[in-house]
């Protein structure tokens, strides 16, 4: 099995750390492709980022196509142009929030959200109004970390994560912890022994969950909405985007 994890950020630093976090839980037969788009932000933390990153998750759906991927991951904590990834393929296509959320509701039935910048945690609670689970999430909570901190050992990045994980256990009434940022990945077994609750990373989880898909012979539904998207001639600089084999 072949899965295709696209962090829609362009440090390739943190795509090969994604990629050993969902190679570790991979199960044998699996193989991880970690991939970066080519252009695009370094690092996803606003509505414009989230944007621009979009159409470099679709370039890579489109390159994994050629491939023979049996599934795809979309490892940024906004599931940035997951419906538009979902239009270009039959293999499943899973968001790391979506996969989150969903396994936080299967151990918990309250959890928060520990994310990175406070300004992006609006991204995280339309996610969870848009997805149905606004009413697990107790609250989303930022340690303050810009994404790119995360790569930076001086940063004291798992500390500070810790700290507001912590504090998330003290008050939030909560049974487990959902990690918002996919630069976590590689830091949620420090975390669970440091806080001493589940802790859901969204990397590993969407991981098992494609495997999962595949092995049900689960794809992306090509009936109603998700349908490749009508042919067309993309102009300028989306050119290679128009109607693609398959579409
Ligand atoms: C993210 C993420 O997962 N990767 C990135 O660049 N930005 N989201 C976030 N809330 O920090």
């Amino acid at each position: 099995m072949l899965i295709r994890v696209i962090n829609p950020n362009t440090t390739r630093s943190m795509t090969e750390k994604i990629g050993a976090s969902a190679q570790r839980v991979a199960a044998p037969g699996t193989r991880i492709i970690a991939v970066n788009p080519d252009s695009g932000p370094v690092s996803i933390e606003s509505h414009f980022d989230e944007a621009i990153s979009a159409v470099g998750v679709a370039e890579e759906v489109r390159k994994g196509e050629r491939d023979g991927t049996d599934a795809y991951v979309i490892a940024c904590f906004g599931d940035p142009g997951l419906l538009a990834a979902r239009e270009l393929t039959r293999a499943p296509v899973i968001g790391i929030a979506e996969a989150a959320f969903h396994l936080a509701t299967m151990i918990a039935t309250r959890f928060s959200v520990v994310t990175t910048l406070g300004r992006t945690g609006i991204i995280a609670e339309h996610l969870l109004q848009s997805y149905g689970f606004a009413h697990h999430c107790r609250r989303v909570r930022a340690a303050e970390i810009p994404v790119l901190d995360l790569e930076d050992d001086g940063a004291c990045a798992l500390e500070r994560i810790v700290a507001e994980c912590r504090r998330a256990k003290a008050e939030d009434g909560i049974g487990a912890i959902v990690l918002g940022c996919g630069g976590m990945a590689d830091l949620a077994d420090e975390i669970r022994e440091a806080v001493g609750l589940p802790i859901v990373e969204g990397v590993t989880a969407a991981v098992k969950l494609a495997e999962t898909l595949v092995s049900l012979r689960l794809g992306t539904s090509k009936h109603g909405d998700l349908a490749f998207p009508p042919a067309k001639r993309f102009t300028g600089q989306f050119e290679h985007l128009s109607a693609q084999p398959g579409s």
